[in-house]
């Protein structure tokens, strides 16, 4: 069987890419390679993208997904955008997170904001395709659902009246930043 490395420690992320990619692959995780992370030194999601799948290549001699992603929030020039994740380490959990950003902009007028995905994929041959993903939508005025994960209680995709949290998983995964990003990665070249 094929092996596909998707370099990324984050278990969300990790099973959405995995039900993305084709039947015929061994998805392998760098937890399970004992891999660590690189340092995201990147100034945007593309850059940090391209950096985490020429780090995990190292380790592999086989093809490997990698995913930058975060949630830009209007009314905050578009952060925590790429500090997304460290945005949640420096409050101590996603909920501390999402609690704070809904207090911050509480008084704002304007709550539109976007998921955004950057997927790069570096083939066996040594060939990398990066591509983007975005998703319109809005903050909730309440974390709401259980579903999903990071910011997913916040976030109310364009169109909908639910929450990602509220939504079922396939749902989500057949309509989000990540899905939008594969299907451009799809058009580019053949996983
Ligand atoms: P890796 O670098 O190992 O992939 P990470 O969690 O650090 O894992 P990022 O640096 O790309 O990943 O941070 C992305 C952040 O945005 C992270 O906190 C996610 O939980 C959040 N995020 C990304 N996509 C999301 C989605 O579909 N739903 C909810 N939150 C999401």
């Amino acid at each position: 069987m094929k092996k596909i490395l998707i370099g990324t420690h984050n278990s969300g992320k990790f099973k959405e890419i995995a039900s993305l990619l084709p039947k015929k692959y061994k998805k392998i995780s760098p937890k399970k390679l004992n891999i660590r992370s690189p340092k995201e030194t990147g100034k945007s999601f593309l850059s940090n993208a391209k950096i985490k799948v020429k780090f995990f290549s190292k380790f592999v001699d086989y093809g490997v997904i990698s995913d930058d992603s975060g949630l830009c929030i209007k009314a905050l020039n578009n952060r925590p955008g790429i500090y997304s994740a460290r945005l949640a380490k420096k409050h101590g959990s996603f909920l501390n997170a999402m609690k704070f950003i809904l207090e911050i902009i509480k008084k704002k007028k304007d709550r539109s904001a976007t998921f955004v995905c950057s997927l790069s994929y570096k083939s066996e041959k040594g060939v990398i395709t990066t591509v983007q993903g975005v998703l319109n939508g809005k903050i909730s005025n309440k974390i709401k659902g259980n579903k999903g994960f990071g910011y997913d209680p916040i976030f109310i995709p364009r169109g909908k009246t639910i929450t990602f949290g509220q939504m079922s998983r396939l749902k989500k995964m057949k309509m989000d930043h990540r899905f939008l990003a594969y299907k451009k990665l799809r058009k580019k070249i053949k996983i």
